[in-house]
């Protein structure tokens, strides 16, 4: 992604997930803005955005981060908040399987207390160990979790998967995870 777009695209992160008082935005209950006071309080910023350029980074996106509503009036991230909402996701039962990407420092606590959502809404997982492996190494050096998800379900755990397929769910408890 052109350098540009990439830099609006994390300032978008951080006013439609972490802060968006940062803008004077409000989100409504299910974390969405409307697209054109967005627009115009981006702008008020100083970061210049248009709706055509809004499509854009929506759309190449790497991870697929931003979501419209149907009439595209309304703009969300699809997960990642640290912001207390509702995305009203239906629960769904997950595959056997779904890892989670951390890293050393971290491993000594999580074998010991579980994965917990510390900043964010939710705990996130990954269907695959690629996408464990990428987020992990935001960290320092990565290590992959193995989640047995559908024993988890079958105990009662919720899971929630985003519009750009991200696994959610509010804690793995230790004895639900084992080092790849
Ligand atoms: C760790 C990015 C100690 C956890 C990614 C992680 C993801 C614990 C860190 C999304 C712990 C939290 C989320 C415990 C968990 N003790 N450490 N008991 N339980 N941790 O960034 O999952 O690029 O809030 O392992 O791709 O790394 O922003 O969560 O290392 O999808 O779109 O605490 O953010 O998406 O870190 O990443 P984070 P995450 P974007």
């Amino acid at each position: 992604m052109q350098q540009q777009l990439k830099h609006t695209s994390k300032f978008l992160s951080l006013v439609l997930r972490h802060k968006p008082e940062e803008i004077c935005l409000v989100l409504n209950e299910q974390g969405w803005a409307n697209v054109a006071e967005l627009i115009t309080k981006v702008n008020a910023k100083g970061i210049q955005l248009d709706a055509a350029t809004l499509n854009t980074i929506v759309d190449i996106n790497d991870k697929k981060r931003f979501a419209f509503n149907e009439d595209k009036t309304m703009i969300r991230a699809s997960q990642g908040h640290s912001i207390a909402l509702d995305l009203a996701l239906q629960p769904v039962a997950p595959p056997q399987i779904l890892y989670h990407g951390t890293t050393e420092k971290f491993i000594a606590s999580i074998l010991k207390n579980g994965l917990l959502k510390q900043q964010r809404q939710h705990v996130h997982l990954s269907a695959n160990t690629d996408t464990a492996s990428a987020v992990g190494s935001r960290h320092g050096k990565p290590l992959i979790l193995v989640v047995q998800a559908l024993r988890m379900h079958q105990s009662g755990f919720a899971f929630y998967v985003s519009a750009n397929n991200v696994w959610l769910t509010d804690e793995v408890p230790a004895v639900y995870l084992q080092l790849l």
